[in-house]
């Protein structure tokens, strides 16, 4: 299949989805988000598919939402951002979570905002030592969404969720690795090499059943994640409304400091 924002690969059951904008670190676009649901779907459709990964190209991961289409550049006319959550990045996750196969989030370089927590969303997370994640939503104005109030506190706990929520703090490799928010960190050169071994290890183990250690999983710790996706789309509808998230915006196109005012 041909995507204009991704590159797909299978072999020996590994399905690979390259996130592939690498001039704006994957930044997402419609486009994208359309993709990946089109790669998920007939992912979970196809049986020869039986462990998926999650790369980007270049130095990043995914720095989340392009901002640009904020700008009205992009992807226009936007939906209010509440509806763009509920129709695009909700749904997303929700399969990423529903999907009754393993899936690997390979974080290659920086992952923020939304990108750090569709990584999050992913069963398991192998970093590259390049790897860091960003709850970048604060330094626009915004809330975490994509799952992160849910995800973040889940695997490093309420204080340390809201410290990384609050501040927008980069964490490297070393240090996620330290809290709970990845499974490994390899070095650069053995990155791919390592998680591809893992993931054609895990595609040749009985998938029914690690799907439905999955869905137990899900059902054990997440069993309100639609409740909290919807949440967030509320709260991301109030904070969109702020001057600060304006401000924030402004201040990242146009690569100057923000001026918040609590506003
Ligand atoms: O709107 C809705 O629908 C609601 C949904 C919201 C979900 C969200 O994800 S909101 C959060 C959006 N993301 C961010 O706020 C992150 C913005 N990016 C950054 O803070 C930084 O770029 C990073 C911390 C990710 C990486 O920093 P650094 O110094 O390593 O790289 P850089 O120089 O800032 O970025 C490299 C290029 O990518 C640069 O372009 P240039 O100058 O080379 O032409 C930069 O503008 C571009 N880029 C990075 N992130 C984005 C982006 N362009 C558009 N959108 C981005 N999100």
């Amino acid at each position: 299949m041909a995507y204009e924002t991704l590159l797909s690969e299978t072999m020996d059951g590994v399905l690979t989805l390259t996130l592939n904008r690498p001039d704006v670190l994957n930044a997402v676009t419609d486009t994208m988000l359309k993709e990946l649901h089109g790669a998920f779907r007939e992912a979970e459709r196809d049986a020869s598919v039986r462990c998926i990964v999650l790369t980007g190209a270049g130095r990043g991961f995914c720095a989340g939402q392009d901002l640009n289409a904020h700008g009205g550049a992009a992807d226009s006319p936007r939906p209010s951002v509440g509806d763009h959550l509920r129709q695009g990045y909700n749904p997303l996750v929700q399969r990423i979570r529903t999907i009754e196969k393993p899936v690997i989030a390979a974080v290659n370089g920086v992952a923020a905002g939304a990108g750090a927590n569709l990584a999050l969303a992913c069963d398991i997370r192998i970093a590259s030592e390049a790897a860091s994640f960003v709850q970048a939503f604060v330094k626009i104005g915004l809330v975490p969404d994509s799952g992160g109030t849910l995800f973040l506190p889940l695997l490093v706990g309420m204080a340390k969720a809201a410290e990384l929520a609050f501040t927008g703090d980069r964490l490297n490799a070393e240090e996620s690795l330290r809290l709970g928010l990845v499974n490994q960190v390899v070095p650069a050169d053995a990155f791919m090499e390592t998680t591809r071994a893992l993931a054609t290890r895990l595609a040749a183990l009985p998938t029914r059943a690690i799907g439905l250690t999955k869905r137990a999983f899900n059902r054990a710790m997440m069993p309100h994640l639609d409740d909290i996706l919807a949440y967030e789309a509320d709260m991301q509808t109030l904070a969109s409304r702020t001057h600060d998230n304006k401000e924030g915006i402004a201040a990242f196109l146009e690569k100057r400091p923000p001026l918040f005012t609590g506003q």
